[in-house]
C-alpha cells in the first residue's frame, strides 16, 4: 500500500494576515516535492488571502475548527460553507485543546466530521491520551474510543478520505515528544481500531500522522514507522525554514 504523507502544519493562535501571507511568499511553492500532500491550517482570518495565494500550487489550506451547521444562530462560530466559499479544504477537528479548553467531546466531534465529510472537506481529526491516563495504561482504551466515536457513521469512502492524527496530549508543545517506537505502536492500534469497524483494505488507506513536539531534528524517525503517515505540527510549523524542512524529509 501506498500512501502519500501529509504534513500539515497547525499555527493554532499565531499569525497575522499579513504575517500569513510573508510565510506562503517565502516557501518555494513551483518546486514543492508531488510526494507529500502539504496543508498549512491557520486562524480564520488568515484563511481566505491564503487560499488565494496557494491557488495552483501543492499547498492546501486548512482551518483549525468548524462548526457543524450550515448557518444559524451561533455567534461567533464557523461553517463549512464559509470555509469552502474561500478555498479551505481541510479542517483539524477535536485537537486536545479543544477538547480541554473549549469543551469539545466525542460527540461534537462526530458532528463535525460528519459534517465535514459530507461536503468533502477533509477533517484532520485529533486523538490522544493525557499523562494521567498513559500513566493508567489508558492509552489504547482511550484512544480507541476517541476514533470510534469520531469515525462513527461514516460511510467508507468518508472515512478513506479522513486524516486521523495521533496526538499524545503530553508530547503537546511541551518539546517531550513520544518516542517513534510507542507513537507507531498506537497508531498501527489506530488502523486496526479502523479496520474493525470497516475493514483492512480501507483501514490501508486511512492516513494516520503523528503530532506532538515534532521537528526537523526528530520527523525522520516517525516517518519510518511504517504507519505513520506524516504528522500535524504546532511550533515547529511556523517558520518557513523549518515548515520546508519537514515537508522535504517526508519526500
Ligand atoms: C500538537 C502539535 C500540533 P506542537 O498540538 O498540532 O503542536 O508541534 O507544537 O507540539
Amino acid at each position: 500500500i501506498t500512501r502519500t504523507p501529509v504534513i500539515a502544519g497547525n499555527w493554532k493562535m499565531y499569525k497575522t494576515v499579513e504575517e500569513a501571507k510573508e510565510f506562503l511568499r517565502a516557501l518555494p511553492l513551483s518546486t514543492l516535492p508531488d510526494d507529500v500532500e502539504v496543508v498549512i491550517c491557520a486562524p480564520y482570518l488568515c484563511l481566505p488571502s491564503l487560499a488565494e495565494q496557494a491557488q495552483g500550487s501543492k499547498v492546501g489550506i486548512g482551518a483549525q475548527n468548524v462548526h457543524w451547521e450550515t448557518e444559524g444562530a451561533y455567534t461567533g462560530e464557523i461553517s463549512i460553507p464559509m470555509l469552502k466559499a474561500v478555498g479551505v479544504q481541510y479542517v483539524i477537528i477535536g485537537h486536545s485543546e479543544r477538547r480541554a479548553y473549549f469543551g469539545e467531546t466525542d460527540e461534537t466531534v462526530n458532528k463535525k466530521v460528519k459534517a465535514a465529510v459530507k461536503t468533502g472537506l477533509i477533517p484532520i481529526i485529533c486523538v490522544g491520551e493525557t499523562l494521567e491516563e498513559r500513566e493508567n495504561e489508558q492509552t489504547k482504551a482511550v484512544v480507541e474510543r476517541q476514533v470510534r466515536a469520531a469515525i462513527d457513521g461514516l460511510s467508507s469512502d468518508q472515512v478513506k478520505k479522513a486524516i486521523i492524527a495521533y496526538e499524545p496530549v503530553w508530547a503537546i508543545g511541551t518539546g517531550k515528544a513520544s518516542t517513534a517506537e510507542d507513537a507507531g505502536e498506537v497508531i498501527s492500534f489506530i488502523r486496526k481500531t479502523v479496520a474493525a469497524g470497516y475493514d483492512w483494505q480501507i483501514a490501508n488507506e486511512v492516513r494516520i500522522q503523528y503530532g506532538g513536539s515534532v521537528k526537523p531534528e526528530n520527523i525522520a524517525s516517525f516517518l519510518e514507522q511504517t504507519d505513520i503517515d506524516g504528522a500535524l505540527v504546532g511550533g515547529a510549523s511556523l517558520k518557513p525554514d523549518s515548515f520546508m524542512a519537514l515537508v522535504l524529509a517526508a519526500s
